[in-house]
């Protein structure tokens, strides 16, 4: 199907996709292990007729079984559109492909086939029931469950690391002073970074000076795993301290609970670390119309002399909030 080609319906596929990509975002806090998958039906005749995703830490229930179990019999002869391949195992659950085939849904349409090899074969399955099974490829649904495809790919999770600078590039003053450097619309902001992942990673450095909770502070929203890294002694209630600067022990603990994307809030020694190790793969910068001329710095040397060797990064967006630039960056490696 082509690009703006409209099936019987008011949306087009890629409206639905994006509407999949939002659900997909919204559920992403909730899964450790498993993608954050989303699911929409429509009726025969082209009807919205019900949603899902899937939230591991609520219900095993995948996607598809959500969106159909609330579909119930206004799913026959339907349309499924659904993120990733329906799967075809029998797992935490029976297999997805059975729950479709009893629903009477006629056509399925999905955007990312599945790279885990127990699962996969769902579209083959599909079809051989006589249902109709479309592949779309969705950059935009790959994108919202790319936090989990990193982790299946490079057996990690995807790390990413906030920043809140001042134009030129400080965390605090000299004096040692740093609240507040970005806007109430910026650290608001972060909330929501907060509430879509699995775990929020902090220096006992940036714990023992700034006392983050490093919770969402949102109604509703899932409760990260909070990790503070490092040798010195604190008490931190309801967080796991990793006594050591052994990045491998926080990637081992991370894996350890199947944390599919993991964000990274402290200051320049801890993240410094980090990027030496090529641990950090985005960043979401908040820049402030502030100018310090001296004081930390959000990144410390890394030993790099020549601009040939420094990292590369792509910008995957830039947003204003409130008085703050925004810039979401994506780690290029060759
Ligand atoms: C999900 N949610 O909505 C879909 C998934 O551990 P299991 O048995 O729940 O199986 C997880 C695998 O199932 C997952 O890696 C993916 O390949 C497939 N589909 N998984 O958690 C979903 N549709
Ligand atoms: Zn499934």
């Amino acid at each position: 199907m082509s690009e703006g080609v409209r099936v019987n319906q008011a949306k087009t596929t890629d409206e639905i996709f994006s509407d999949l990509a939002v659900l997909s975002r919204a559920a992403s806090g909730w899964c450790v292990h498993n993608p954050n998958v989303a699911a929409i039906v429509y009726n025969a005749d082209g009807q919205f007729v019900a949603e899902g995703a899937h939230k591991k830490k609520i219900s095993d229930e995948h996607a598809e079984v959500v969106a159909l179990k609330q579909a119930g019999a206004k799913a026959r002869g339907g349309t499924l559109y659904v993120s990733l391949e329906p799967c075809n195992h029998s797992g935490t659950t029976g297999p997805c492909t059975e729950v479709i085939k009893e629903s009477g849904i006629q056509r399925v349409v999905y955007a990312l086939a599945d790279p885990n090899p127990i699962a996969s074969g769902g579209a083959q399955a599909l079809r051989s029931a006589g249902i109709d099974v479309i592949f779309q490829r969705s950059a935009v649904l790959e994108f919202e469950q790319r936090a989990w495809l990193f982790r299946v790919n490079n057996g990690r999770p995807l790390i990413t690391a906030k920043v809140a600078v001042t134009l030129d590039g400080y965390i605090s003053a000299k004096d040692g002073t740093s609240k507040w450097i970005t806007s109430e619309e910026s650290r608001h902001d972060v909330q929501r970074l907060r509430a879509q992942v699995g775990a929020v990673v902090t220096s006992t450095e940036t714990f023992i000076v700034d006392k983050p909770s490093l919770l969402p502070r949102i109604d509703g929203a899932p409760t990260p795993e909070r990790i503070v890294v490092g040798n010195r002694n604190v008490s931190a209630e309801g967080f796991i301290h990793l006594q050591s600067r052994d990045l491998e022990a926080l990637i081992g603990s991370l894996n350890k609970s199947g944390i599919n994307h993991a964000l990274v809030e402290s200051g320049g020694t801890f993240l410094s670390a980090l990027m030496s190790r090529d641990l950090v793969d985005e960043l979401v910068i908040y820049q402030a119309p502030k100018i310090l001329g001296s004081g930390k710095a959000w990144i410390a040397d890394l030993g790099i002399a020549s601009l040939s060797d420094a990292i590369q990064w792509e910008s995957l967006g830039t947003y204003q909030i409130g008085p703050d630039v925004k810039t979401h960056y994506r780690r290029v490696r060759s």
